[in-house]
């Protein structure tokens, strides 16, 4: 999908980031997702040494089709903010990194909403100061269980870097952890701001994967 203006980023820690990035790659209105180390202070972290860092998803959203409350209700439904005997520490925090006030505020009050009457969320919110890319065999995980959607994938985004950036990626994603059907994926796909050969293309490719 084409970059615009409005486009928000926000980055989410909820446990193991495999699946977080399948869930939000498979919601209309997410233009990209990639996972990654955030949250700490640790230099150059990797996921075999991600010292402090929590493993994150970062999510790039179109706010005119997506809001921050169905996003962070997304969140919040999702995973256990609660860290059982502090099972592996920071590495598996719910965490919420906020860019700027506006976030810091939505963050806040979609919080409290969320635990109206009910128990108080165990869920850190902190300014966001880095984002460091995971290695790309942890992009897409799901998505590259399959080699022949990958295959298929790389005419159209023949580099890592435009995989992880594609949107049609990211739903494929979202497919093969089955939050997501190819059916409501082509639906969808008709209002993406494409032209009418490249939207052909990508319609097609979808319909010759072999899952
Ligand atoms: N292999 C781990 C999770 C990996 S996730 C990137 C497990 O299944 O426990 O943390």
């Amino acid at each position: 999908m084409k970059e615009n203006n409005a486009e928000k980023t926000i980055t989410l820690g909820m446990g193991c980031y495999w699946s977080p990035e399948a869930l939000f790659g498979a919601v209309p209105g997410v233009i990209r997702t990639r996972v990654g180390f955030a949250g700490g202070t640790t230099d150059e972290p990797s996921y075999r040494s991600m010292g402090d860092h929590t493993e994150t998803v970062e999510l790039q959203f179109d706010p005119a089709l997506v809001s921050y409350d169905e996003l962070l209700e997304l969140f919040w439904n999702n995973h256990n903010p609660y860290n059982i005997n502090g099972y592996k520490d920071s590495q598996y925090q719910s965490l919420l990194l906020y860019r700027d006030n506006e976030q810091a505020e939505a963050f806040r009050r979609i919080k409290s909403r969320m635990e109206d009457g009910k128990s108080i969320l165990d869920t850190e919110l902190s300014p966001f100061r880095t984002f460091y890319p995971a290695e790309s065999r942890h992009q897409k995980y799901y998505l590259k269980r399959f080699p022949d959607a990958v295959e298929k994938l790389m005419s159209l985004y023949p580099s890592e870097e435009e995989l992880e950036r594609s949107t049609l990626a990211a739903r494929l994603n979202g497919v093969a952890k089955g939050f997501l059907n190819l059916e409501r994926l082509q639906n969808e796909m008709k209002g993406w701001p494409l032209g009418e050969n490249e939207r052909k293309e990508m319609l097609s490719l979808i319909r010759q994967i072999r899952w």
